[in-house]
């Protein structure tokens, strides 16, 4: 059985080649038609290698406002791609870590946490991070964001483009759900909790 393998697979090789050349022939005599076909399957196939990044945007991106510390970005991120588009995750010079946090409800109480996966904006569709909901968390502010400084988020999706957005810093009170990272006193420094009215719409 074993023995066959090297003596058939030449021949079904060079029968494949001959089919190519047959094929390549066959276009190359009716050159019009085929040029036209060529010229389309190029176009629509660079639109389908178009990036995530390249697609989405992100709508009223701001910051909350924060001496140092815990704060968090938000905004809306719209997808006007075909396909879903995935944020993995976002790095800004605001704060060495940054991560994707949703919003759970847990023991009673409004806690965030990290996302696996990250956020997924589908095809065509939008998705909002807001106080309360989904969020960009800031772990380690170290220099004061005060309101109206600008600060750039670069934004990674999963195929690995990239987008730079520029969000401004905003005052803002309240939603400010405590971090459930294992330990109880994570929320000593947050003022105006409020979730039952800030987080109603999500
Ligand atoms: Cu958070």
């Amino acid at each position: 059985m074993l023995t066959l393998i090297p003596s058939t697979r030449p021949r079904l090789r060079t029968l494949a080649s001959t089919a190519l050349l047959v094929t390549a022939l066959g276009t190359g005599l009716t050159a019009c038609g085929s040029d036209s076909e060529a010229s389309s399957d190029a176009s629509s196939s660079a639109s389908a290698d178009a990036t995530m990044a390249s697609e989405i945007t992100m709508e009223d991106p701001w910051v909350k406002a924060v001496d140092s510390g815990m704060t968090a970005a938000f905004g809306t991120l719209e997808n006007s791609g075909g396909s879903d588009a995935t944020l993995v995750s976002v790095t800004s010079d605001a704060s060495d870590t940054i991560q994707l946090h949703e919003t759970v409800e847990k023991d009673g109480t409004m806690q965030m946490q990290e996302k696996d996966g990250g956020f997924t904006i589908a095809a065509g569709g939008d998705h909002e991070l807001s106080p309360g909901g989904d969020h960009i968390m800031f772990m380690d502010v170290t220099d004061a964001l005060e309101p109206g400084d600008t600060v750039t988020l670069t934004l990674t999706f999963s195929d690995d483009s990239t987008l730079d957005v520029d969000a401004t810093v905003k005052d803002y009170s309240g939603a400010d759900e405590s971090y459930s990272d294992g330990s109880d006193d994570s929320s000593d420094d947050m003022s105006g909790m409020d979730m039952s009215s800030e987080g109603s719409d999500s």
